[in-house]
């Protein structure tokens, strides 16, 4: 990828340890009353950064990391029937009060569990070279953004930061895991997203494909080693967010969320050239404002409820 415009230090954050950074989001580890980072917690902070067209941007989002947190915590709550998640408590230093959750540390099932409910991105590529995505056949005629007959199971490898994810057939899911295991995150995968588009399409968003992680808790034993859903789940920055009054299979979608991020970027204003290797520049202060806007909007059309600031 692009590497990402500056390296920016991931906030200190007394009693936790910084043990990794993704693009935008933050990890660390709790520390004990003797100083050492505890085995089996983990802090996740989402900050508000904001990326595009592989870039994380100069410009950041106020309050996005708090939606998007938030936003998450609602999405376990309504899926909660079909899979226990990681979240232990949002009692969370003040400095990212409200954009972190102190979570189970799990050991992860090592495959970005994607599910697709339309044709869009790499799973359209995938589609017009081969029929399939993923090793699923799928009718002719598809078009980008077109919905498909139901949702289908389109794993990843689990790429380093900065390499883009690479498909995996079921079979290959299966060699990595295991059977039973394997149809158990394809099972709940494409659950999540149904259920998701289930409550979304009342809310005039689509929910065009989405990105979920699971962790084993090591103490549940069985034949499938207790499945649990961690990460984010339904985010804008784990899902495809569409306008559902403005889908129209045939084109590209328009963001919810990026789509004026998108614009400015790629319109004359700005200066930038995508293809030029260089940094975007910084978002004028109107895009930034009507961008936060979006992610609260999505916020409150979703959960029913205000967001709070
Ligand atoms: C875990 N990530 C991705 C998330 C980042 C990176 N419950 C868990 N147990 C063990 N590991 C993870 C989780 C979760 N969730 C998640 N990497 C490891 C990630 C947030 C910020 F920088």
């Amino acid at each position: 990828m692009p590497s990402a415009s500056t390296q920016r230090p991931a906030p200190s954050l007394p009693g936790y340890q910084h043990l990794y950074s993704g693009k935008v989001r933050d990890l660390y580890s709790p520390l004990d009353d003797a100083g050492r980072p505890r085995e089996d917690q983990l802090l996740l902070v989402a900050s508000d950064r904001i990326s595009a067209y592989d870039f994380v941007l100069d410009s950041e989002i106020p309050g996005k990391g708090a939606v998007l947190t938030q936003l998450s915590l609602w999405w376990f709550e309504q899926l909660a029937d079909l899979v226990p998640n990681h979240v232990l408590s949002t009692d969370v230093p003040a400095e990212v009060a409200g954009r972190a959750v102190l979570v189970r540390r799990l050991e992860m099932v090592p495959v970005e569990c994607v599910a697709r409910a339309y044709l869009t991105g790499g799973g359209l590529s995938e589609y017009q070279q081969t029929g399939s995505v993923c090793g699923v056949p799928l009718p002719s005629g598809l078009v980008d953004g077109s919905r498909l007959p139901e949702p289908v199971f389109t794993p990843t490898t689990k790429a380093p930061l900065g390499q883009h994810d690479q498909p995996m057939t079921f079979a290959e899911v299966q060699q990595e895991v295991g059977g039973p295991l394997a149809e158990r995150v394809r099972e709940l995968t494409v659950r999540i997203l149904q259920r998701g588009n289930e409550i979304a399409a009342d809310r005039g968003i689509l929910l065009a494909d989405t990105k979920v992680e699971f962790g084993m808790d090591r103490a549940a034993g069985g034949d499938v080693p207790g499945l649990v859903l961690a990460d984010e789940v339904l985010t804008p920055d784990s899902s495809r967010f569409w306008p559902a009054a403005e889908w129209e299979p045939g084109h590209p979608q328009a963001s919810y969320d990026k789509q004026y991020v998108r614009d400015w970027l790629t319109s004359a204003a700005s200066g930038w050239d995508r293809s030029s290797g260089e940094a975007p520049p910084p978002l004028p202060e109107d895009v930034v404002a009507r961008t936060r806007e979006k992610y609260v909007e999505a916020y409150q059309a979703l959960t029913g409820q205000r967001f709070e600031s």
